[in-house]
């Protein structure tokens, strides 16, 4: 493929498969899916980590987008971390105004406005959105972009602050969104924004970070080239622990100020990890597939020893996991997961009933896979009654193990 930033031919890296939409949920087994090949590449010239093909937008941010930010207590402090150190040293006198691009349920821009400054969510799921505006969170549904930045300005003025927290990387045009920014920032504004880091991908093996929605795996390398290209500056990196590793990006006008000593040492510290060349994403598709066949092996052996297995959080990364590793019913049970959009239904391909937590209570399996192993602190301190009860977790993030 080539490289959707600078038009060069990328390396082939990982091929997944056939795979559906992340968050296709289905009511029954008969139901069709659509499918793509998963398939990564490496482009050299501007450290870009991306998706060869991603499905249509349309087909993945809907109407029922099933993933709600707010069902996350861990995720929800930390976009209150983040308000505090971004949004509250605003000049109030100037009546400064805050943009959050993918805005989902407003879990982090009730935090703007309980601060009274004036705010808009864009987000192109309307059943999201409606949440967020029925929380008094003025937001509205649409895919941002150039245009809908112009028209943005238009209506409420420059932006001091724009935000965006695991979406950038979900939007490929990446340069008509870095346009965007660059109308719609005022001349000392920042734009700042946060993802899973390719760096904690690589070092952990995190490939279930790769589906549908994250076409891009970005670096501080990679976000400086981009936006470089329309005149934005990277003039920060301030690493996370959200999501198994995130780093949280600052960009600002060309000039405005400059390259912070930390963003130094972390571009220094990403060469020396060869985030640059595509020895190292080659050597992290070997470990891909050495990760797929032990968490396969290890689960035909707990099946063939008539242990029972179900599974914790049907996340959008599981797709890849499930499907990848060919795991369905035949060994994992049934997958519990909070959200009641997803109970009742199955996981997309591999087709894993989902049902409520209160069912590992009243049948509780011999193993858990924790799926959602980035909320493990969390989820493990809730759950410490299943752990109580004899209830063994397997992780598969760094490694396969089960967690002693
Ligand atoms: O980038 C994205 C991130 C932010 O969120 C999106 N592309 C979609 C989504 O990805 P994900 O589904 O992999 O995210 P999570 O946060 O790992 O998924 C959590 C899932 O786990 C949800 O379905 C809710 C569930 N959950 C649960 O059942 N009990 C989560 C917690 C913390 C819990 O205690
Ligand atoms: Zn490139």
């Amino acid at each position: 493929m080539h490289c959707r930033v600078c038009g060069v031919e990328a390396r082939k890296v990982n091929d997944f498969g056939q795979m559906p939409i992340a968050n296709s949920f289905i009511r029954l087994i008969q139901e069709d899916v659509f499918r793509f090949q998963l398939s990564t590449s490496f482009c050299e010239d501007c450290a870009l980590f991306q998706i060869d093909e991603q499905p249509n937008a349309e087909l993945m941010f809907h109407d029922a987008y099933p993933f709600f930010t707010g069902l996350s207590m861990e995720m929800t402090r930390h976009f209150k971390d983040l308000v505090q150190s971004h949004a509250e040293s605003l000049n109030r006198e100037i009546d400064p105004f805050v943009v959050e691009i993918g805005s989902n349920d407003g879990t982090l821009l009730q935090f703007v406005r309980e601060l009274g400054i004036r705010h808009l969510g864009i987000d192109p799921s309307s059943n999201v959105v409606a949440i967020a505006n029925s929380k008094g969170i003025s937001s509205e549904v649409g895919f941002f972009g150039e245009k809908t930045a112009v028209e943005i300005e238009k209506r409420f003025g420059e932006a001091d602050l724009i935000l965006a927290a695991n979406v950038i990387c979900h939007i490929p045009d990446i340069i008509d969104l870095a346009a965007g920014v660059k109308k719609l920032l005022g001349p000392n504004g920042q734009f700042v924004f946060e993802e899973p880091y390719v760096g904690d991908i690589i070092a952990k093996t995190s490939y279930d970070q790769i589906y549908d929605e994250h076409v891009y795996l970005f670096g501080a390398t990679s976000v400086r080239n981009i936006f470089r290209r329309v005149g934005l500056e990277l003039i920060d990196a301030i690493p996370q622990f959200t999501h198994g590793g995130s780093m949280r990006y600052v960009i600002m006008h060309v000039g405005a100020r400059s390259q912070s000593l930390r963003l130094n040492r972390i571009l220094r510290d990403e060469e020396v990890a060869g985030l640059s060349q595509t020895n190292t994403y080659l050597e992290f598709a070997a470990r891909c597939e050495l990760r797929r066949s032990e968490l396969r092996s290890l689960l035909q052996q707990l099946k063939t020893a008539g242990a029972r297995v179900a599974g914790y959080a049907a996340t959008s990364k599981s797709t890849t996991i499930l499907n990848y590793c060919g795991i369905n019913s035949d060994l994992i049970e049934y997958i519990v997961d909070s959200t009641p959009e997803k109970q009742m239904r199955l996981t997309p391909g591999s087709h894993i009933r989902i049902t409520d937590v209160e069912e590992l209570r009243k049948v509780p399996p011999d193993y858990l896979v924790l799926f959602a192993w980035n909320h493990e602190k969390e989820i493990l301190q809730k759950e410490i009654e299943i752990t109580q009860m004899g209830v063994k977790w397997i992780r598969f993030v760094p490694n396969v193990e089960i967690i002693s």
